[in-house]
């Protein structure tokens, strides 16, 4: 009797115990947990939180929390059940390598979907976990064409991809009077797949490819490569890479007498690149995936609540965020399920009307209808040129 009534006291002891860790939300297990009532659906976020496009990664996870913090201000029932969705943002630095860990991480710590990751060097090799877990990955910034080309039903993004971007750019740059041009990447799966398109649409378009030099996204001194870009006489530069590397080179181009066009693809269209390039960054041109921010159907009020909820500005991509975000919480509402089982088949064939434009995807999980932007800077800004298909 007296073992029993320890084992009771036992018991409630740590009934009483589990259900205050429940209730403050401290519990790291599953994604079904109880919180105060409310059922905790946990959605992964990821992207670069540390190292030179921080900035971006930071921008892409604002984007993000902004939808969630929205959601759960709706007070959502989804299965007959309040739920409540809660965040978890990981930094897999940008480098492949670590992505595939904080990607299992997420699939471990029980998250339905997941909003990321920025860069296509990560979000390709991440994709393939979370096919292997039947969780829906919605990248709002990866644009290399091989991420949707692996038949993983699981893989979707809200921005036009770099065939798309590609063929916009290098048409545009010959449309600029461009006749021999230089091309540096930086030998990530983005920097390299769409100085590839650029090229082939260049060279269709009447262009002549006089260089093609490589760097890394870690690197500032770009010295030796623009001498031999020099030495070709290019009268226009494409860098595929992102604003880190985009906007010291800039300065550079400059300092060294370079007479050229100067243009670059959406990861060098960024306010960092101009803060960056400073007055040496007056003139480039570059392009972007959809409309100019104050031109997309609820631009003016993202802005606002962006900047009220950040005290920052916008840099390029959380815009793109909170639509994945939505359209995922969406899809979940429709199909009244968090099992991605009952959600993917809600998310492919999802009608979303975002901050960006219409959200829905083809059959590889591209989004429908993408656009491309260009800008060139002028008096220290980003001023828009046009939007083409
Ligand atoms: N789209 C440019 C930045 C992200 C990436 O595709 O790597």
């Amino acid at each position: 009797m007296a073992a029993t009534g320890k084992l009771e006291r036992f018991r409630n002891l740590f009934c009483g115990v589990v259900f205050l860790i429940s209730f403050l939300g401290l519990s790291g297990c599953g994604s079904d947990e109880q919180n105060a009532g409310q059922k905790v659906i946990k959605i992964g976020q990821v992207s670069p939180l540390t190292g030179n496009i921080a900035h971006l990664g930071k921008d892409n996870e604002n984007g993000a929390r902004l939808a969630i913090e929205e959601a759960n201000a709706r007070s959502l029932s989804i299965g007959g059940e309040k739920v409540r969705f809660e965040l978890i943002s990981e930094d897999d630095e940008a480098k492949p390598l670590k992505s595939t860990i904080v990607a299992q991480k997420l699939v471990d710590a029980g998250v339905i979907g997941v909003i990321g990751h920025l860069n296509s060097g990560t979000t390709i090799p991440a994709s393939k976990i979370y096919n292997d877990a039947g969780i829906a990955q919605i990248s709002p910034s990866a644009t290399n064409v091989n991420y949707t080309n692996q038949g993983f039903d699981t893989a979707f993004r809200v921005i036009a991809n770099d065939a798309q971007q590609g063929r916009v750019l290098g048409a545009f740059a010959i449309k600029l009077g461009a006749k021999k041009i230089g091309v540096i990447d930086d030998r990530t799966d983005y920097g390299k797949g769409l100085a590839e398109e650029f090229e082939k649409s260049a060279v269709a378009s009447g262009g002549e490819i006089v260089a093609h030099e490589f760097t890394d996204n870690t690197k500032t001194d770009f010295t030796a490569i623009l001498t031999r870009i020099k030495s070709k006489e290019a009268d226009l530069i494409f860098f595929s890479g992102m604003d880190a590397q985009a906007g010291p080179m800039m300065k550079q181009i400059k300092n060294l007498g370079l007479n050229v066009l100067f243009l670059t693809g959406d990861g060098g269209q960024t306010q960092q690149f101009l803060t960056l390039g400073g007055a040496e960054a007056e003139g480039a041109y570059a392009s972007s995936p959809g409309e100019p921010l104050d031109k997309m159907s609820g631009g003016k009020d993202f802005t606002k609540k962006y900047t009220e909820t950040f005290n920052q500005s916008i840099q390029i991509y959380a815009p793109y965020a909170y639509d994945a975000m939505n359209a995922l919480i969406s899809a979940i509402v429709a199909a009244d399920s968090v099992d991605p089982k009952d959600y993917l088949p809600k998310l492919a064939a999802i009608e979303h009307a975002g901050v960006t434009g219409p959200v829905s995807f083809d059959q590889k999980g591209d989004i429908k209808r993408g656009t491309i932007s260009l800008y060139r800077v002028s008096e220290g800004r980003w001023a828009y040129i046009e939007t083409l298909e």
